[in-house]
């Protein structure tokens, strides 16, 4: 199924992100429209807002300083032109983020679900077990994360839920033998693709680190191309340290793709910005909620009218 045949999903997508877009697109509009004249002070306030907002120093400064170039050049007749300028430069910044999530060559197709604890890696493999399942994908789960019962039962609901077999062992087991074993069982069965979920860990816990490294090690002994995909999961509240959390566990094991949780709950989804500026890592997906289908991928254009459109009929761009 193609994006636009997912009906309303803009509107969702839009809706996640209202507390960013009342606090951000909202001031920003406030200062912009209606209004004729447009000075140093109006893009000092955009500097604030965005500031607040989570965007970072890096990308403020890259938005705001083009805006005042363009002022100067007269190039900006008024807060309508400058607001559509700022979008602009905002898609600029963003799309190299924009990459699509690498085609299924292999089958199985491996992804590995990376990210402290409580980022929303579960509830993801669940989200995007759906997308696949609807895609008409044979998804595997594995249930990676040994550490707690709880874990595993949390996954075995969302594979109940969507009928997707959960491939797991008792608590305590070797999530590298669960995740191997979940690699030969749907291989067997012929599946898609195999999504391994793992238990939350920060990068400072050497032992978990070498756990993901032997993880890898085992995936790639089923498959040398394996895992095709490793996904950081980040919640998007934790603003600036998802910064450090990136290239920690980038440095560590190695990231394909970012996902960014929880950009329903915040005020705070210009971290996105932040990330897209000083990161050159792609953003796979935007999780706006806690249901199977709060998962978008991520498009740059999109993203940022979702955030500063105001029109509340904005129907996908
Ligand atoms: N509002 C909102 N809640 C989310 C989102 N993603 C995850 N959550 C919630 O965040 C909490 C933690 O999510 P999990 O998926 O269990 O996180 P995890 O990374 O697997 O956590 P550990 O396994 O403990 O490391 C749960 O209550 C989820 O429902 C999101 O996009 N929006
Ligand atoms: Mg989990």
């Amino acid at each position: 199924m193609t994006e636009n045949s997912r009906p309303g999903l803009f509107a969702r997508l839009r809706q996640g992100l209202a507390r960013t877009r009342e606090r951000l697109g909202g001031g920003i509009a406030d200062l912009l429209l209606g209004r004729r004249a447009i000075d140093a002070l109006t893009v000092e306030e955009i500097e604030t807002l965005l500031l607040s907002a989570d965007a970072g120093v890096e990308a403020t400064a890259t938005l705001v300083d083009d805006l005042n170039a363009r002022l100067a050049r007269h190039e900006l007749a008024d807060g309508a032109a400058v607001l559509e300028a700022l979008k602009e430069r905002m898609v600029a910044l963003l799309a190299p983020c924009e990459v699509p999530a690498p085609a299924f060559t292999a089958k199985p197709h491996v992804i590995l679900m990376v990210g402290v604890n409580g980022a929303g890696k579960t509830t993801t493999i669940g989200k995007l077990a759906r997308r696949l399942t609807d895609d008409g994908k044979q998804v595997v789960l594995a249930a990676g994360d040994t550490f707690r019962a709880a874990a595993v039962e949390q996954l075995k609901v969302w594979g109940e839920r969507l009928g997707v077999p959960v491939i797991a062992q008792q608590p305590g087991a070797d999530p590298a033998a669960v995740i191997f074993d979940a690699l030969q069982a749907a291989k067997t069965r012929g599946a898609d693709v195999v999504i391994a979920d793992t238990s939350g860990r920060l990068h400072t816990q050497a032992g978990l680190m070498d756990e993901l490294r032997k993880i890898r090690r085992v995936m790639g002994r089923f498959d040398p191309s394996a895992p095709h995909e490793t996904l950081l999961v980040l919640d998007a509240g934790n603003g600036q340290n998802a910064l450090i959390q990136a290239r920690q566990f980038n440095q560590a094991i190695g990231v394909t793709g970012l996902v960014l949780t929880k950009l329903d709950g915040t005020a705070k989804g210009g971290v996105v910005l932040a990330i897209a500026s000083q990161l050159r890592l792609p953003i796979r997906y935007l999780g706006v909620g806690e249901k199977a289908d709060d998962l978008r991928p991520f498009v740059a254009r999109e993203f940022v009218e979702a955030l500063l459109s105001r029109d509340e009929t904005a129907e996908a761009p």
